[in-house]
């Protein structure tokens, strides 16, 4: 950029404050500040970062180098290093707080590896009904904390009740324990599917459709921990107790960014003190300890909630009059209407009209198909029938009452056979159903085959709750910016191959 001046690096360091923040990126120096609040990853990291290079920090975040940050980032070049500085701008080095980050299986695919987002293989999730806890998806949004269970400590406070301090042996002995089946999914699932030409998403990771995953987790009510604190859990249940300032329970997490910044969500009270809510804090997975990925040695959850609020490494519950005030409970999962971009509104935090953009808690109904794979190469020259395979869930517990496929793209549709091998309530439908069903070949794909013809399947599932909602056929009536509870038919092509 010839037309623009050549500014020093020492000029660069004075402007790193709220007051004006720059940076410099391969040899380009950058004004952003106006953008102080509309970091997805919070006001802090954006200032820990100011007045100098952001490649190091990229190395690390390397989801930012995706081609659009990079260009959107153009907008605001205001000048050039020297070659010399421009040099000597990369030889900062910036520590990895992610080098004790625990071993994952190789079939949990990364979307993002600093912090680490993994997704299991598709066809892996139909296996089983409880997803394996080493296939399990894992959604960090920082480094995994290495706490010793010995100085494990949990911490409830806030409006309603008495400050305690349990110890993990505390929670394991003091209260009596029961064990939920729920699925998580994170309420970026299927960020990808919302991206093409005309539409870009500013947030990471850009999970394919994986980000689903089923296990019994073992621990202690929420509501019996509150109530030992001197909550009136069952008054507020019942609605005969209605305190004024008590609507959240907040959670914070061990893990904190490099600025100190500790992960956290929040619930409403009335899902924690629910008896008929089974909000959990849980320290064991399918019979196990909590592996470390999944919160180790404890962790929130909210079932029928989205992912974010189930939070790991559980270090303190907060009885509040307000939301978690974290950047993941007040901006990365609020569902924007389809009109509010990035660049038009979110990139100036806060945008107009908060109020219009819900922050998520249960998610709607979704499914995929997991069975054949995405993308497959299915043989047969005799082939008569196709079976598929996959998974329905609905947010807020309620019940998946059918899942129908296709595999015209949706011009025709069978109800599928549904699988939930376990026993769950009335609007306490937590766990995933599966699903399976063979559809015979149309006689002119047959005799495609026969002749030698390979013939591309679309294959696409659509589930119904019971609410008798639906999943949308597009993404269109409900795109939205931060690319959360995205539900439309997930498409499969598989090729069948004589
Ligand atoms: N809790 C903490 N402390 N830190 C996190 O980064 N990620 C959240 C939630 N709890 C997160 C967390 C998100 S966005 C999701 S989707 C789920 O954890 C993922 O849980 P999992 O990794 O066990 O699948
Ligand atoms: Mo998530």
């Amino acid at each position: 950029r010839p037309d623009l001046p050549t500014i020093s690096l020492e000029d660069v360091a004075e402007h790193a404050d709220e007051e004006s923040l720059w940076y410099t990126f391969r040899g380009g120096v950058y004004d952003l500040t106006f953008f102080i609040n509309g970091h997805p990853g919070g006001t802090p990291r954006l200032l820990m970062a100011a007045g100098q290079d952001l490649e190091p920090y990229w190395e690390v975040y390397r989801q930012h180098l995706r081609g659009h940050v990079v260009d959107w980032m153009e907008k605001y070049r205001i000048g050039n290093l020297s070659p010399e500085d421009t040099i000597k701008s990369k030889n900062f080095q910036h520590g990895d707080m992610f080098e004790t980050d625990p071993y994952r299986d190789p079939n949990l695919l990364p979307c993002t590896k600093k912090p680490f987002c993994g997704e299991p293989r598709l066809e892996m999730l139909t296996n089983d009904y409880y997803t394996p806890n080493e296939l399990f998806y894992v959604r960090n949004h920082l480094a995994v904390p290495e706490i010793d269970p010995d100085e494990y400590v949990l911490i409830v406070k806030g409006k309603g009740v008495k400050k305690h301090k349990f110890t993990l042996q505390d929670l394991k002995t003091k209260f009596k324990k029961y064990e939920v089946s729920t699925t998580l999914q994170c309420a970026g699932n299927r960020r990808e599917d919302l991206v093409d030409e005309n539409h870009q998403i500013f947030i990471a990771p850009h999970w394919v459709v994986g980000a689903m995953s089923t296990a019994k987790w073992g621990g202690v009510r929420l509501r019996d921990v509150l109530k030992e604190c001197g909550l009136d859990a069952d008054g507020m249940a019942m609605g005969d107790v209605n305190p004024k300032d008590i609507h959240h329970v907040q959670f914070e997490g061990y893990d904190t960014d490099e600025t100190g910044q500790c992960y956290g969500g929040s619930i409403p009270i009335d899902k924690a003190v629910d008896p008929l809510g089974d909000a959990l804090l849980a320290f064991e997975m399918n019979g196990d300890p909590l592996p470390r990925d999944h919160g180790y040695p404890v962790r929130a959850i909210a079932p029928g909630h989205a992912g974010a609020r189930q939070c790991k490494w559980l270090h303190k519950v907060i009885v509040s009059d307000k939301e978690s005030q974290t950047s993941w409970q007040q901006k990365s999962y609020r569902g924007f209407a389809p009109d509010i971009t990035f660049e038009n509104q979110l990139s100036h935090w806060p945008p107009k009209r908060l109020d219009q953009a819900p922050i998520v808690q249960e998610m709607p109904v979704q499914s995929f198909v997991c069975n054949p794979p995405q993308n497959s190469v299915i043989g047969g020259k005799s082939a008569t029938d196709v079976t598929i395979k996959g998974v329905a869930w609905s947010g807020g517990g309620r019940k998946v009452e059918r899942v129908d496929v296709s595999i015209d793209g949706g011009k025709t549709w069978t109800a599928a056979e549904l699988y939930k091998p376990i026993e769950q309530r009335r609007n306490r439908h937590w766990a995933w159903t599966q699903f399976t069903q063979t559809i015979p070949l149309p006689e002119e794909i047959q005799k495609k085959l026969r002749s030698g013809q390979n013939v591309t399947l679309d294959i696409v599932s659509k589930a119904m709750n019971s609410d008798f909602n639906l999943q949308p056929e597009t993404m269109e009536p409900y795109w939205n910016a931060r690319g959360i509870c995205i539900n439309h038919w997930y498409h499969v092509k598989s090729m069948m191959d004589p």
